[in-house]
């Protein structure tokens, strides 16, 4: 059994120890999952991200949950993509999933769960933030129970197609 399922739904329903958001460098909230999380957590999440000085692409910071059944977010932000720096997004990205999940040991999470990261108003190609997440998650992610919560259908029907050992 693997420590990672990949399903389809919305994030901010999530009941276990962390959920991810894909938050833009302000952390004050935006659209997409961002806009949903903010949203469903209720004001005082921002007034915490007001605090944290922003986020760099590639880099990821913690709050409390709030309203939400999780009991963190954790805001990283991902990188805008562009096919001529394809490799240098594939970095951040990249540090995005690592930086997080190292956030979840470090605050004592076991269960955390990720949006695509990027691959919605960023505009990342979503077979290849899959592959990403997947990785990423297989490499560090090893002593947490993941779930990669899908939205789009489109990418339910990458994600069913080309990585259906994951799907449930
Ligand atoms: N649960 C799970 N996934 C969701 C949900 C949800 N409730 N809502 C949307 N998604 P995006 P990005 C999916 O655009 O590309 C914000 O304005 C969505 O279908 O939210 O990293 C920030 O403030 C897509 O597959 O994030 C930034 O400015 C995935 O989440 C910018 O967007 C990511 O799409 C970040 O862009």
């Amino acid at each position: 059994m693997s420590n990672l399922i990949i399903t389809q739904g919305d994030i901010t329903t999530f009941s276990g120890d962390a959920i991810v958001n894909a938050a833009n460098p302000s952390l004050l909230g935006g659209g997409g999952v961002d806009g949903a999380i903010h949203r469903a957590a209720g004001p005082e999440l921002v007034k915490e991200c007001a605090t944290l000085g922003g986020c760099e692409t590639g880099n990821a910071k913690i709050t409390k949950g709030y309203n939400l059944k999780a009991k963190f977010v954790i805001h990283t932000v991902g990188p805008i993509y562009s096919s001529k720096h394809s490799d240098e997004c594939k970095l951040l990205l990249e540090s995005c999933y690592k930086k997080s999940l190292e956030l979840a040991e470090q605050n004592n999470c076991k269960s955390i769960a990720f949006p695509l990261i990027s691959a919605g108003v960023y505009g990342y190609p979503k077979k290849e933030a899959l592959e990403v997440a997947i990785d990423m998650i297989r490499n560090y992610g090893k002593n947490l129970e993941v779930q990669i919560i899908l939205f789009d259908k489109e990418i339910c029907k990458i994600a069913q197609k080309n990585f259906k050992d994951y799907w449930k």
